[in-house]
């Protein structure tokens, strides 16, 4: 008997997957493979049902021979323990980044004469109303809101993208890519208060009010699935923060970071520059506790963001208040610097993680960008926002393409450089 051999990351069994399921037995015992949590975010989306249930889901169907834990992306456990003969998978693995995938597993079964079968993708009405639906439950407030907790357990480090709209949203919610073989996706997004104070042409200054912030949250939350984490600047007057905390669970929020600044906030990057005051650590403490009390789930975090490196106040002060915050309750630290090296900031991490190993770290490498995720990971950093880049990058952009409309009298030498119109017309999914 042949052993034959498919990776199932399924939350939900349709037609497609029986499809495979009817086509692979006919070559010989079918094993199918359940993908582990932690592999399947690289791709895909975040599977509502853990592996164990997963498991337990495929396990209910009827003619598979066994299923077992794939515990790796490119299949490479499987194919040492079972050697399957064939392996069979949609043929959706074709093209794309999953590509790297099927190329790995092709090279594998080579090694001992193995083959691959691809069988059509079903794709009809009724798989897309199911897909569909399993994505709109992942949007849902209950189901995204935990996921930052789980992401910080799951991955080395949960890689968060700057989102101030929809569309931005949707670059964090699709990009996914391959590169030496290994594929990619952003875990989360950041609500950015300068981007999205610079999207609205407002300074970074607490001048964009709470509920313009929060359109800005809903028109992500619209369009996407991935946890949010909102920067809330200083979280305002105590008595206005308990209410920001109740308005961004209820939406599904994952974390609000507020930092340790009072009275008119400028943007961290300005540092001495800009008059700022950071707030007592007192003070700071009962802010951070009334945000506690009031939130009513165990999945909200309230990250206390620590500007004492922001304003050269030393690292001695930064740790102080980075214990003081976790005993007042934060859930998170984030560590904020303006240098272009990362030299302060490890040592930060490294003397912290000396005395507390759990509390998550979030860092912003926006000026010491040379630092990589792995090396951060090293340093016990569990989170890395790219707080600004897609802002950054659009700018320029649209500001030479207005100047070259201006220069030519016309938009011809433009459009080289221009997204194509029909790209753009089918960009966003519709209904
Ligand atoms: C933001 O993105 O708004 C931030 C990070 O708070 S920084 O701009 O570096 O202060
Ligand atoms: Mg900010």
């Amino acid at each position: 008997m042949k052993k034959i051999y498919t990776c199932f990351v399924t939350d939900v069994i349709h037609e497609g997957h029986l499809n495979i399921i009817n086509e692979a037995v006919k070559y010989g015992e079918l094993t199918i493979g359940v993908l582990a949590d932690e592999e399947a975010i690289k791709f895909d989306r975040f599977p509502i049902l853990n592996q164990e249930k997963r498991v337990e889901l495929v396990k209910n169907i009827d003619g598979v021979f066994d299923v077992i834990k794939q515990n790796n992306l490119m299949y490479d456990d499987v194919i040492d323990e079972l050697h399957p003969d064939y392996v069979i998978h949609g043929d959706n693995w074709c093209q794309g980044p999953m590509k790297a995938i099927r190329d790995h597993v092709e090279k594998r079964l080579n090694e001992y004469g193995g083959k691959i079968i691809d069988v059509p993708y079903t794709y009809n009405d009724n798989v897309r109303r199911i897909d569909a639906r399993i994505k709109e439950k992942l949007g849902m407030p209950e189901y995204r809101r935990k996921r930052l907790k789980n992401l910080i357990r799951l991955c080395p480090i949960v890689k968060t993208i700057e989102v101030h709209s929809g569309i931005t949203g949707l670059i964090a919610e699709k990009t996914v890519v391959e590169k030496d073989g290994e594929i990619n996706q952003f875990d989360a997004m950041w609500i950015s208060s300068l981007c999205d104070s610079t999207a609205k042409g407002k300074p970074d200054i607490e001048v964009v009010d709470l509920t313009s912030r929060f359109r800005t949250i809903d028109d992500v939350l619209e369009v996407t699935t991935k946890p949010i984490i909102f920067d809330g600047d200083t979280g305002g007057q105590t008595a206005h923060f308990v209410y920001a905390v109740r308005t961004l669970e209820r939406m599904g929020v994952s974390a609000i970071i507020i930092e340790d600044k009072i009275g008119l906030k400028r943007n961290s990057l300005f540092g001495v520059e800009a008059k700022q005051e950071q707030d007592d650590i007192e003070h700071f403490c009962s802010k951070i506790k009334a945000g506690k009390k009031v939130q009513l789930t165990d999945d909200f975090m309230i990250i206390a963001r620590i500007e004492s490196l922001v304003l050269e106040k030393g690292l001695t002060d930064a740790l102080v208040r980075a214990h003081a915050y976790v005993d007042a309750g934060a859930d998170g630290i984030m560590i904020h610097s303006r240098k272009k090296e990362p030299n302060e900031v490890l040592e930060f991490c490294d003397k912290f993680r000396e005395v507390n190993k759990e509390t998550p770290i979030v860092v912003v490498p926006t000026s010491y960008n040379t630092i990589t995720e792995n090396e951060l990971v090293e340093h016990g950093v569990n989170m890395v926002i790219y707080a600004n880049q897609l802002t950054r990058s659009a700018f320029p952009a649209m500001v030479q393409t207005a100047k070259d409309i201006l220069k030519y009298h016309r938009a011809k030498e433009v459009d080289d450089r221009l997204m194509s119109i029909k790209d753009i017309i089918t960009l966003i999914d519709e209904i």
